[in-house]
């Protein structure tokens, strides 16, 4: 494995003492995201009112004895969470209330993430990853990444929406029809925004060199699969554990934000579906405009490179689905044109 860090890597984990937070702290610590050589720097920031559960958190993380975790800086002060920070999983948000219209969501979050993005320009390292988990997560990161802008250091490159959590489900239930291992389903892709609009393609999905839609059925049977399980499925998955639980998913959250950070950083063998910045290069080969945060099919190739991956031929009904998810990163993207 290439390691690109030689010193410990500071990682900036805000929303650090919420439900994810809780389920990203000690599997980072315990070496799980940048493996068993990398010593860490935990950088956790949260609400004022919340600093005694996150003080809480901290003590129980010195309590593990972690021989990986050098230092915990927890705080509410933004410069102390992102100053020197190599990698930045920003996690806080504010969740709906009753009532609350889409974008007044957007507007509230909007506030946060600009005075983050803000602080990671100013404070954190030039080469800094930022992952946004918090919902909206495309337009959140949209938001943060324009606002590290303007102050005139980043690289949009850096600025990622999670989708993984969406691929890693979307891989399961494919696992589950063809009968065959989830870690052999590769280059699955989720195109589009983290939202039930988002469109999950197996078109290219393999397993143990077999096409996994040649294992489904025929194309009538693939077809009538897709439209009235699959994409459902997938698009309904957090509601459906929210249903269940009585919590969103907390869990498979925070691990699919380790898996999105280790691939970025060590490379992966297959497509990675991240939520990534568009260029002009996007619009006539896959119909997205350039200026959105889009979940898109990348390859990771280790040191922290990836690329998006060009040129997939897109079918008429991917083209409408994909179409879909785009309209409404569009219309997120005017509710909050002030902020940009
Ligand atoms: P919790 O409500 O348990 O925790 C959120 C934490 O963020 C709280 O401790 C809160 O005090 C803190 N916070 C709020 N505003 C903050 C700010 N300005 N600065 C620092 N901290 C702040 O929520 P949790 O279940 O942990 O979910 C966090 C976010 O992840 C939500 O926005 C949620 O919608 C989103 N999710 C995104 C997913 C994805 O795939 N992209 C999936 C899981 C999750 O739903």
């Amino acid at each position: 494995m290439n390691n690109p860090y030689k010193k410990p890597v500071r990682i900036t984990i805000t929303g650090a003492a919420g439900q994810i937070g809780y389920q990203l702290l000690f599997r980072i610590a315990a070496g799980e995201m940048l493996g068993s050589n990398q010593p860490v720097i935990l950088q956790l920031l949260d609400l004022p009112q919340a600093q005694n559960a996150l003080k809480g958190v901290v003590m129980e993380l010195n309590d593990c004895a972690f021989p990986l975790l050098q230092k915990i800086i927890y705080t509410d002060n933004l410069e102390t969470a992102f100053k020197d920070s190599d990698i930045c999983l920003l996690v806080g948000a504010r969740p709906r209330s009753a009532g609350m219209e889409r974008s007044d969501l957007l507007a509230a979050n909007g506030k946060i993430f600009i005075a983050q993005g803000e602080a990671i320009a100013k404070y954190a390292k030039e080469n800094v990853k930022v992952l946004v988990v918090g919902n909206p997560a495309n337009t959140n990161a949209l938001i943060a990444l324009s606002a590290a802008k303007k102050v005139g250091r980043t690289n949009p490159k850096n600025y990622h929406a999670m989708l993984r959590l969406d691929h890693n489900r979307a891989a399961f239930q494919l696992s589950q029809k063809i009968s065959r291992p989830v870690g052999s389903i590769k280059n699955l892709i989720v195109w589009g925004n983290h939202s039930p609009t988002m469109y999950a393609d197996y078109r290219f999905a393999e397993t143990f060199g077999d096409k996994v839609s040649d294992l489904i059925g025929n194309a009538e049977e693939i077809h009538a699969w897709n439209e009235n399980y699959f994409l459902n499925k997938v698009g309904q998955r957090g509601a459906e554990i929210i249903a269940a639980r009585g919590l969103s998913s907390a869990a498979s959250a925070a691990n699919a934000a380790m898996n999105h950070i280790r691939d970025w950083v060590y490379g992966a063998e297959d497509f990675c579906t991240m939520g990534v910045f568009t260029d002009n290069s996007l619009q006539a080969m896959y119909g997205i405009p350039a200026g959105i945060v889009c979940g898109l099919p990348c390859i990771c190739s280790g040191n922290g490179n990836f690329e998006i991956v060009k040129n997939l031929e897109i079918d008429e009904f991917s083209k409408q689905k994909i179409a879909i998810s785009v309209q409404e990163l569009l219309s997120e993207k005017q509710m909050i044109s002030d902020m940009l």
